[in-house]
């Protein structure tokens, strides 16, 4: 898959981008299907909301699950990335966010390249985040906000924990405030199968999920091999195979 130049400029501009309908109902039922399993194991790659309570993140899954393995190579991921770095990528992280209804939390203000520059030592915010939808997304179930725009701004940053344990470095409210009123604020919504593509400087948030129905989204960040981590976090923070994917095919979610 290939974006338009009006896409690429919208990226750019924005920060993010929203396709509706990349992916097919078959090919999200294939991959929800492998999810009750993983997120029934007990081990570290399964980090758990704040008090040891449902799992938040379910990280690593092309190592654990074989469908999982297939997508992250997935032209339609793997083909916008490598036009808009125009470089080799290795998968930095890929994981659920299982944001279950009444019970899945959320995510304070922050941009991913802080986290990663800091705790990983990736030098430049080139990694780009692609979000699949396994849910329809809603004003109402947890979606992300991003403020547009802000991917060009000089943010101030600060460590705190996220969940049980996970270092994540967010942004102070007061330069939030600033930001928001200046750029304002969207929040990326979309049906099941949408594709969501968001730069690693961006800021953005996400609510708790209090509605009743569960958003699930797949992550994947893909980062160039040139600007790969020089510091070991833990594997399923930041991935260390830096060798660099390589597409499949078109089918490969429903062909195996
Ligand atoms: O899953 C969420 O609601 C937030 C995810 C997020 O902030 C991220 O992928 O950087």
């Amino acid at each position: 898959m290939q974006l338009s130049r009006q896409q690429l400029d919208n990226l750019e501009t924005d920060g993010f981008l929203i396709l509706p309908d990349v992916f097919s109902g078959p090919e999200i039922d294939r991959l929800r299907a492998a999810m009750p399993a993983l997120l029934a194991e007990e081990r570290p790659e399964n980090t758990r909301e704040a008090g040891g309570g449902k799992v938040r993140n379910a990280l690593s899954l092309h190592r654990r699950s074989d469908v999982f393995a297939r997508l992250v190579r997935h032209p339609r991921l793997v083909g916008p990335a490598l036009q808009i770095l125009g470089e080799d990528v290795y998968i930095q992280q890929a994981k659920v966010n299982p944001k279950e209804g009444f019970d899945g939390g959320g995510y304070e203000w922050h941009t991913d390249f802080a986290t990663h520059h800091a705790r990983d030592g990736v030098p430049r915010p080139l990694a780009l985040n692609l979000h699949i939808f396994l849910d329809d997304v809603t004003e109402f179930n947890g979606p992300l906000m991003f403020v547009p725009g802000s991917h060009r701004r000089e943010i101030p940053m600060q460590k705190t924990i996220d969940g049980e344990k996970w270092e994540l470095w967010t942004v102070p409210r007061s330069a939030v405030a600033e930001l928001v009123g200046e750029l304002g604020l969207v929040s990326a919504k979309g049906g099941r199968g949408t594709m969501l593509i968001f730069g690693d400087n961006l800021l953005h948030v996400s609510a708790p999920n209090i509605s009743p129905w569960p958003r699930w989204i797949f992550s994947l960040i893909l980062n160039p091999v040139s600007n790969r981590a020089t510091r070991a976090s833990p594997e399923f923070a930041h991935e260390r195979d830096f060798s660099p994917v390589r597409p499949l095919a078109e089918d490969c979610l429903l062909a195996a």
